[in-house]
């Protein structure tokens, strides 16, 4: 079963994860969120897929989400001594590989290349793909105006009252080289329970991606990232209710509700599957929040049940 997975932030990398272990490796290709790519220290970083390569590859670090188990952060405290900003914390080992990136990306390598090279140095057999190899940015406008998203959700720490969501860019975008054949191919496709405005609208807003979605033969499934009217971690609930969705599965439904066929829902949100499935989705109801190994397998044998 060839399977794409849409995918984003930290939740994502956790049922990645369990797909891993439940999956043959070339069957699971991964489409990366770019917007919340930064250039930091003159160094391009793209964290989503960054997150996705160190999750797969087992250099996670788990406490933190992101960023490589092991990390020293000692270049970052001499940056401090040249007044460098230091509100984005890049570690010792993180920063190999945005000076390989940047290197690569600066003598004209895609990003598609570059991720491509860098999931292989880094043990992932994985096709991970970024969403565009044009540059598409996540921005959030607050009292103060626009912010980039690690701005937003790094150095503000999301304490921003946003009312408008942009994506900079994207009208100027074009699929990566794959992501339309690989959902077009695909006999699945799982959007993982990410963010669904910063993670999985980014790669909505890439034109071409959201018609693959709808045109596909693919079963498309996503996984709420929303249990109990709120998200299970960062500002999902927030930003949805700034761009008029309501902070509920049912607004995951209606986010996505073009292309989707199946939404699976936690436990606790069972009520709402028939007003769900009167907008013409199936709902499974699961517990949809991963604790440890055995809960990221136990969701994602969930979600390949429901698609086979
Ligand atoms: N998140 C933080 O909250 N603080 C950080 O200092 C930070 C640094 C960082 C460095 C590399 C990287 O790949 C991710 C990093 N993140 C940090 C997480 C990042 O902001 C999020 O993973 C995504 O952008 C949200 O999906």
């Amino acid at each position: 079963m060839r399977i794409v997975t849409l995918a984003g932030g930290t939740g994502a990398a956790k049922l990645l994860r369990g797909l891993d272990a439940l999956v043959p490796q070339r069957t699971l290709t991964i489409v990366g969120n770019t917007g919340d790519d930064a250039l930091i220290w003159g160094l391009h970083v793209s964290p989503d897929l960054d997150t996705v390569c160190y999750t797969l590859g087992g250099w996670i670090d788990e406490d933190r989400g992101w960023g490589l188990r092991g990390e020293t952060f000692r270049t970052f405290g001499e940056m401090v001594r040249f007044g460098e900003p230091t509100w984005f914390n890049l570690g010792d080992r993180d920063l190999a590989t945005h000076l390989h990136r940047t290197r690569l990306l600066r003598e004209g390598q895609t990003l598609t290349e570059v991720t491509a090279k860098i999931a292989q140095d880094l043990d992932v057999s994985h096709a991970v793909l970024p969403m565009s190899d044009q540059s598409v940015r996540t921005c959030v406008r607050g009292p103060d105006g626009w912010l980039g998203f690690q701005e937003y959700f790094v150095r503000e720490k999301t304490q921003v009252e946003v009312v408008e969501v942009d994506y900079v860019g994207a009208n100027a975008a074009l699929p990566a080289p794959g992501v339309v054949e690989a959902i077009a191919s695909a006999h699945a496709v799982i959007v993982c329970p990410s963010n669904p405005i910063t993670s999985i609208g980014p790669i909505l807003s890439v034109p071409g991606i959201a018609r693959a979605l709808e045109a596909t033969d693919a079963v498309v499934l996503a996984v709420s990232p929303i249990v109990g009217g709120q998200a299970v971690s960062g500002p999902a609930g927030r930003l949805m209710a700034a761009c008029g969705f309501e902070v509920s599965a049912l607004g995951v439904a209606s986010a996505y509700a073009p292309w989707l066929d199946i939404l699976l829902v936690d436990n606790q949100d069972a009520a709402l599957t028939p007003r769900i499935e009167a907008a013409g989705l199936r709902t499974i109801v699961t517990e949809t929040v991963m604790r440890g190994r055995e809960g990221e397998i136990a969701l994602a044998r969930r979600a390949l049940e429901a698609l086979a």
